[in-house]
């Protein structure tokens, strides 16, 4: 019989990140289809993300990137997060839009550029310290296009120094996530393409340099969980980014696109532990909803991840266990199959019933009239920085 108090409490105690970009206009190099009642700047991305806790009660933290989310003075957005019933997150540096970084940022052949680029990841970590964040979650669009432009192996050397200097210069309760990405913007080699080469230069940094999956960042069919296995056995799994992909890095609303793929990641997470505070494991999201309304958007979001927790947890682990052992192969696919077959959302219900808010956050939000007043309230939202 399942343990339901535990099942709930877990369920209570898993948090999902949201976006500070996700809440703004974003689109493809086609078309960024504008939608009113957009935040106008960081302030009113944090509000949103305020509006997608209050529906979901899980969504407690927002990630900010910089400089997209650019302030005057952070302790002030911090304080703002927090009055808001929020606060924030992962800070993601972006050395990836300007001019200089046309051959790459930490991987520069030019060192005044590599300086440049590790210059703005210690202003990030300078964030951190004022917003009390914890994880500095580094993304590269480095990578070459032609055989030959440069060199791979000099790249990987430029890449391990500059990410040691601001891995020395982070303090005891931060953390550096080194997030992969098997392409794009870079069509031939991209400088940190795979979990191996992350896994690689965090066992060089330290422990507390950890490997970011972002669920997107894939060739198709790869097993995404066995990675996520791995890394959570070696300690090396800082977190997630959430989306789902049909083609590419499609960044979708996680688990639409396949709810089973996403299933199979919570149960590795679930049986090897990585729900528990002490693992760390962020449980990120990072899409671009180009043309849904965003709030909802990144509320079905929540929800999905929510959905695809309780399913694992729902797995029968030491059936499961005695089935392995014994060698019956269909008896423990079943176990897993039936857990992924049951209707949790009466669970969950329950779950935010007991937390005080709406069982249906979606319905919830529909009827609040929170998107007419932010319609009316705001004129000229910004873009979300991603796909202008
Ligand atoms: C890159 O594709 C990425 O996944 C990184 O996490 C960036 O920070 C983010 O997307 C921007 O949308
Ligand atoms: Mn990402
Ligand atoms: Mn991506």
């Amino acid at each position: 019989m399942p343990d339901m108090p535990a099942i709930k409490a877990a369920l209570r105690a898993q948090h999902i990140e949201t976006p500070s970009w996700a809440f703004g206009n974003s689109g493809t190099r086609f078309k960024v289809f504008a939608q009113e009642g957009i935040p106008r700047d960081a302030y009113e991305k944090i509000d949103d993300a305020a509006t997608v806790h209050r529906f979901t009660g899980v969504a407690p933290s927002v990630a900010v990137h910089i400089p997209w989310d650019k302030v005057s003075d952070y302790g002030d957005l911090a304080r703002h997060a927090e009055a808001a019933g929020v606060r924030v997150g992962a800070v993601n540096p972006n050395v990836f839009q300007d001019d200089d970084y046309r051959l790459g940022s930490l991987c520069n052949p030019d060192p005044a550029v590599r300086r440049k680029a590790v210059d703005h990841l210690l202003e990030c970590v300078d964030i951190m310290d004022v917003t009390g964040s914890r994880d500095l979650s580094v993304w590269l669009a480095d990578g070459l296009n032609y055989p030959g432009q440069d060199s791979i192996a000099d790249r990987q050397a430029r890449l391990e120094e500059s990410l040691a200097t601001v891995y020395e210069r982070l303090g005891e309760h931060q953390r550096m996530l080194l997030e992969y990405k098997f392409f794009e913007p870079a069509f031939y080699a991209t400088d940190v393409p795979d979990w191996g080469t992350s896994y690689a230069h965090c066992l060089e940094l330290g422990p507390r340099a950890q490997v970011l999956v972002d669920t997107g960042h894939h060739a198709p069919g790869t097993n995404i969980e066995f990675i996520v296995a791995l890394l959570l056995r070696k300690n090396r799994l800082g977190g997630f980014h959430f989306n789902s992909r049909f083609y590419a890095d499609d960044d979708l609303m996680v688990g639409a696109a396949d709810p089973y793929q996403l299933f199979r990641i919570m149960v590795e997470i679930v049986l090897g532990g990585g729900l528990s505070a002490e693992a760390g494991v962020a449980f990120m999201l990072d899409q671009c909803h180009n043309i849904e309304p965003k709030i909802p958007a990144l509320i079905r979001s929540v929800m999905n991840v929510q959905e695809a927790t309780a399913k694992a947890l729902l797995v029968d682990a030491e059936a499961l266990r005695e089935a392995q052992l014994a060698g019956d192969v269909l008896g423990a696919n079943a176990i897993l199959v039936d857990a992924f077959s049951t209707d949790v959302r009466p669970l969950l219900g329950e779950v935010r019933e007991e937390m005080g808010i709406d069982p249906d956050p979606i319905a919830a939000y529909q009827r609040s009239g929170h998107a007419e007043k932010i319609r009316a309230e705001r004129v000229g939202g910004t873009a979300a920085g991603w796909g202008v």
